[in-house]
């Protein structure tokens, strides 16, 4: 061959090569056919095309069910505490399908290609994957599709605005510092990835347990599927067949725990407000209280009483002697609550700094450099909260604000935010000695903090029970802390949609939460703080916050009718505190929230997922909340089955309806459900008051029997778990035409001595018997009739 020639094809050789070759698209793998499978301990473990799939008995109800391509994570779960317990008692291997049953929840895994079925003990279709998506991955992403159940409803997710039911909408869990969220941001502060389905009068709950930026999608945009995934890390979820939403939260709180009993002066009135300073400031509204009689439990100090910010210390100037200042406001019958945000301010000298460098407690970039970020104090290095050995340093550092008398600790900003809001996803972590990148840690850096938090004050506190309140979270936060719901805006809608995020919080296993009263930005008016005020009574987390430079929230600035109005509604709630404390104690027991969607008691009433009742809600067992505008006022109000009091009028109202009623700013529409029992007491200032001994035992006429069970402690300690507690059941029956109050159990005695007796509706009546005694009726304030009884230990029994 000529040497031209050669030269040319080598030329045209080289230029072949030097085409670059292209990759296949990427396109989503489905887990596949069904290869083998073998018993566990606790469930079984399949084998399929292109994944492996777990499921993992963790109750009669609960089943884990767990996929991945590569490796199953041996990280422990941060939500998690419930353990594996029990297993399949039945796995049928037949040829198209394993059949796997605990007795109460059967699990069908479909084999080619692999669908996951969950039937309750009936053999009803609670859930099934979606054929042909099913669990899927899509690179590092992993989703899971389930088929959209004919008229399937779902509630939950906590933190989301939008309707009580999700169908039709999407959303994703990335905590995010939102300053004034429009009424349909998302995401918000917190993660909470637990939902319950409904459909066909039976319900189910999904918890996705993965800290990764996830989403959910409630046939949004589309009419075939609902779905959960993350962008990276295991599809992790837990299947619970409970058959009521009650069920349903209880086997969640059962599997992420439940919160401990609060201080019972964290349900007081609490007043907030960036800023309160200096300390003769501080002082001056604690005697404001005291003078105009609005009863409150707590001040808070946010930002400015540091020394420019640097978390644990104090500003000498504002504050020149913390402990005094507290020390009066003890005297006064206040706590404080101090804020602590997690950036820690990089400054020579600087204690918390020095101490966190020296023990080597910041997350840091992947070449050892420590991650900086400007937030409050300037550029600051942030504590790796995923270090079991750092939230031990961490807890420590409140050592001199618990000595100085502080008792509650406010964490803010823990999402982690920073200026920018733009957090490298490459930071790195510890994960419990696991290692991982910021990708993984940010859903669960609030919770963390909030857990380093309570732990370190518990620990602190000689006994005492700390308060805790966190902007973001992540499932299980529960255990150490309330939440709020961050900063949210002065007006009619978000007072509103606070409702919502309150109540759907309640369903995500989250009962201590509320909203800052007046909303924290925008310029409140007289009528709309009158009218948060009067819904935030009955919220189980009562605080009045506003931000800088915003016009006074406290409740004597709007005016006498709105001081007034303030009064009226803050007496009712220290009136209301049995009750309340009550009901603490029930979501400390069975995980059932404090505010309660009507999702919980009237699952299948079609009518309380309509837009316009859809913020309405019980607040504990028996009384039923409408939130109005304060723009409004009349309300229409949709009762569930039942009868109803009007509780300001005692006016009665059959159920299963709306009406609409009068709703002056000085009476929200709040309604008792007939045969209710609601424990009250006197007015006090503050929680620590001892009131006028009587435990006021209010009862409702009605036709069905009732069963309450009332609940006192200390308020301040943790020998409640030791048996220091009372406990008593009320029952009314009225078919028997009767009364009972139980035989008080525990060995804690009751700050009570008298029971009086309060019967409404209970008209023509003039006496009963008390035991063998005919007592004859007072007349009460009312329409009431009242009895008062020694309080005693023993059952009484009234009849008539
Ligand atoms: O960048 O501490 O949500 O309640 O008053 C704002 C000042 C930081 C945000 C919190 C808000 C608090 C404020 N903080």
């Amino acid at each position: 061959m000529k040497k031209v020639w050669k030269m040319f094809f080598a030329a045209m050789f080289a230029l072949l090569m030097s085409i670059p070759t292209f990759a296949a698209g990427r396109l989503s793998v489905q887990i596949g056919n069904f290869t083998s499978f073998k018993e566990t301990p606790n469930g079984v473990l399949i084998s399929a095309d292109n994944a492996k799939l777990s499921l993992t008995v963790y109750g009669p109800e609960v089943v884990r069910v767990r996929a991945t391509q590569g490796d199953f994570s041996d990280l422990p779960s941060y939500a998690v505490i419930g353990q594996p317990t029990g297993k399949f008692t039945s796995v049928k291997d037949e040829s198209d399908k394993l059949v796997l049953s605990t007795g109460e929840l059967t699990v069908e895994v479909n084999k080619n290609p692999i669908i996951v079925r969950f039937y309750n003990k009936d053999g009803k279709l609670l859930n099934e994957d979606e054929k042909g998506l099913g669990i899927s991955w899509l690179g590092t992403g992993t989703t899971c599709y389930k088929k959209l159940q004919p008229d399937e409803r779902f509630i939950g997710l906590g933190e989301k605005t939008g309707n009580l039911d999700r169908r039709g909408s999407a959303y994703e869990d990335w905590n995010t510092d939102h300053y004034g969220y429009p009424d349909n941001a998302d995401p918000l502060y917190t993660s909470l990835p637990f939902y319950i389905g409904l459909h066909n009068n039976l319900s189910y709950g999904i918890f996705f347990d993965n800290t990764y930026k996830a989403t959910f999608n409630f046939g949004a945009s589309n009419n075939r599927f609902s779905s959960f995934g993350a962008v990276d890390g295991e599809m992790n979820y837990y299947f619970f067949g409970g058959n009521s939403v009650a069920e349903l939260l209880k086997e969640y709180t059962g599997l992420t725990g439940r919160m401990k009993m609060p201080p019972m002066w964290g349900l007081g009135f609490q007043q907030c407000r960036w800023s309160y300073f200096p300390d003769t400031e501080v002082l001056n509204l604690a005697r404001t209280f005291r003078e105009k009689k609005i009863p409150a439990d707590v001040i808070y100090l946010d930002i400015h009483y540091m020394d420019a910010y640097k978390v644990f210390t104090w500003n000498k100037e504002r504050f020149p002697n913390p402990s005094a200042m507290i020390d009066s406001l003890k005297d006064m019958g206040f706590h404080v609550v101090t804020i602590v945000d997690p950036g820690v301010k990089k400054e020579k000298g600087y204690r918390a700094y020095e101490s966190g460098l020296k023990n080597d407690c910041f997350v840091k970039y992947p070449d050892g450099i420590n991650w900086a970020a400007d937030v409050w104090p300037g550029t600051c290095n942030f504590p790796d909260f995923t270090n079991p050995k750092v939230r031990t340093w961490w807890g420590d550092l409140y050592k001199g604000l618990v000595s100085d008398g502080v008792t509650g600790f406010w964490n803010d900003m823990n999402e982690p935010a920073s200026w920018g809001n733009m957090v490298p996803n490459l930071v790195e972590f510890d994960m419990e000695g696991h290692k991982g990148t910021m990708e993984e840690a940010h859903n669960i850096y609030g919770m963390q903090m909030a857990r380093s938090t309570y732990e370190g004050a518990a620990k602190l506190m000689n006994g005492k029970r700390p308060l805790v309140l966190t902007r973001a979270a992540y499932a299980g936060v529960q255990r150490y802390s309330a939440i709020w719901t961050g900063d949210n805006v002065a007006s009619d809608d978000h007072m509103l949609l606070a409702s919502r995020l309150i109540n759907s919080m309640g369903l995500a296993g989250v009962p201590f939460v509320g909203a800052d009263i007046g909303g924290f930005t925008g310029k409140t008016t007289p009528d709309l703080f009158a009218r948060w005020l009067s819904i935030a009574t009955y919220t189980p987390f009562f605080r009045s916050h506003s931000e800088y430079n915003s016009r006074a929230h406290e409740p004597w600035t709007f005016g006498e009718d709105v001081e007034a109005i303030s009064r009226k509604y803050i007496n009712e709630r220290y009136q209301m505190l049995p009750y309340i404390y009550s009901a603490f104690d029930e979501a400390h027991e069975t995980g059932m929230p404090i505010a309660r969607s009507l999702a919980i008691n009237y699952t299948f009433d079609k009518n309380i997922y309509n837009p316009d009742f859809q913020d309405e809600y019980l607040f504990g067992p028996s009384i039923l909340v409408a939130p109005v505008s304060s723009k409004q006022m009349f309300e229409r109000v949709y009762l569930p089955e039942g009868s109803w009091y009007r509780k300001s009028t005692g006016k009665k109202y059959d159920g299963g309806q709306s009406v609409i009623v009068d709703a002056p700013l000085s009476d929200l529409p709040v309604f008792v459900k007939a045969s209710a029992i609601i424990p009250m007491q006197s007015t006090v200032q503050n929680t620590a008051q001892k009131g006028d001994g009587i435990l006021r035992l209010h009862i409702y006429s009605g036709s069905r029997p009732n069963k309450y069970l009332y609940y006192e402690d200390d308020g301040t300690t943790y020998q409640y778990q030791d048996g220091h507690f009372l406990r008593r059941e009320f029952v009314f029956d009225p078919a028997a035409k009767k009364i009972t109050i139980g035989k008080a159990e525990g060995n804690y005695t009751s700050k009570f001595n008298k029971i009086e007796i309060v019967l409404h509706g209970f008209d023509g009546m003039n006496s009963v018997k008390v035991g063998r005694k005919t007592m004859n009726l007072q007349k009460g304030e009312g329409n009431t009739q009242t009895l008062t009884l020694d309080a005693g230990k023993g059952e009484t029994v009234l009849s008539w």
